[in-house]
C-alpha cells in the first residue's frame, strides 16, 4: 500500500520524483485525489510556508517544494477535471500582476473544470490590461483573480478599476481568492465574492451564477 506519509514528505523536501511515484502508487490503488491534495499536499506546503517564515527555507527551498507538488498535481488535474459533466458557465481566472504563485490557482481552475466550468487560465502576474482584454474577448460569467502576497492584493482593486473604466465591470462577476485575502477586503474592492479555497471556490461560482 502507498505510504501517503510520504507523500507529505516528498512535497516537504521538495522530491519531485517520490511525489510522482507516491501518488502514481496512490492513484492505482484508487486513493481520492483530493484526499493527496487537501490531506498530504496542502499541509505539507503550509509546513513549507512555515519554515520560510522562520528562515529555516530560504527560496531554493520553496521552489524544489513547489515543483514536487506541480508534479504531483499534474498526475490528479485530469483526474479532478474529469469529476463533474454539466456545463455550468465561462471563467476567466489568473494571478495577479507581480504575483508568480499559481498553483493555488492551478487548483481552483481543476476544481471549477472538474464542476463543468469552461476555464480560461491566463496564468500569474497577469496585469489589469490583459484582464480587461481577456473579458472583452471571452466574455466570462466570472473572473477569477487569485494573489498570494500582501503586496500584489492592491492589483485586485486595480483590476477591477480597469473594469470599470473599460465599462464592462458589471458584464461579469467577480470573484477573489488567496491566503493573504479576506472577505472584508473582498467586499472593500467591490468583488462580487471571496472563495477561501477551491472546493468552496467551486460552490461559490455556482452562487454567483444563479
Ligand atoms: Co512564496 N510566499 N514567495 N513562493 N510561497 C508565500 C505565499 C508566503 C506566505 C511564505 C511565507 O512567508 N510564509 C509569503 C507571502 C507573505 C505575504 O505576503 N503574505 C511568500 C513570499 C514572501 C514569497 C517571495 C516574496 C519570497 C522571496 O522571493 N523573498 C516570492 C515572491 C515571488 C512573486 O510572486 N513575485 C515567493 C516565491 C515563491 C516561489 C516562486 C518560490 C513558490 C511559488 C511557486 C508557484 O506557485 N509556481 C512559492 C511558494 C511555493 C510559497 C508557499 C510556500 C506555498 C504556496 C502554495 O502553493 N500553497 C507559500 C506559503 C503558504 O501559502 N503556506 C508562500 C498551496 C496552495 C494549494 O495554496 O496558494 O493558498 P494557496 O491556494 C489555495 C487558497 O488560497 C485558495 O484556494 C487554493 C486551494 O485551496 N485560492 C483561491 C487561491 N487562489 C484562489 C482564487 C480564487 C479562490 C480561491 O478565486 C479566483
Amino acid at each position: 500500500m502507498a505510504d501517503l506519509k510520504k507523500l507529505h514528505e516528498a512535497v516537504l523536501k521538495g522530491d519531485a520524483k517520490q511525489a510522482v511515484a507516491i501518488t502514481q502508487e496512490a492513484l492505482a490503488e484508487k486513493v481520492d485525489p483530493q484526499e493527496l491534495i487537501s490531506k498530504y499536499m496542502i499541509p505539507a506546503m503550509d509546513e513549507v510556508g512555515r519554515r520560510f517564515e522562520c528562515d529555516e527555507y530560504f527560496v531554493p527551498e520553496l521552489l524544489l517544494s513547489a515543483r514536487a507538488m506541480k508534479g504531483a498535481l499534474a498526475l490528479l488535474r485530469p483526474l479532478l477535471a474529469a469529476q463533474g459533466s454539466e456545463p455550468a458557465g465561462r471563467v476567466v481566472i489568473g494571478t495577479v500582476k507581480g504575483d508568480l504563485h499559481d498553483i493555488g490557482k492551478n487548483l481552483v481552475t481543476s476544481l471549477l473544470e472538474g464542476g463543468g466550468f469552461e476555464v480560461t487560465d491566463l496564468g500569474a502576474d497577469v496585469g489589469p490590461e490583459k484582464f480587461v482584454e481577456a473579458v472583452k474577448e471571452k466574455k466570462p460569467d466570472l473572473l477569477g483573480l487569485s494573489a498570494l502576497l500582501t503586496v500584489t492584493m492592491p492589483s485586485m482593486k486595480t483590476t477591477i478599476e480597469a473594469l470599470k473604466q473599460a465599462g464592462i465591470r458589471d458584464s461579469v462577476k467577480i470573484m477573489v481568492g488567496g491566503a493573504p485575502v479576506t472577505a472584508e477586503y473582498a467586499n472593500e474592492i467591490g468583488a462580487d465574492g471571496y472563495a477561501e479555497n477551491a472546493s468552496v471556490a467551486v460552490s461559490m461560482a455556482r452562487g454567483l451564477m444563479a
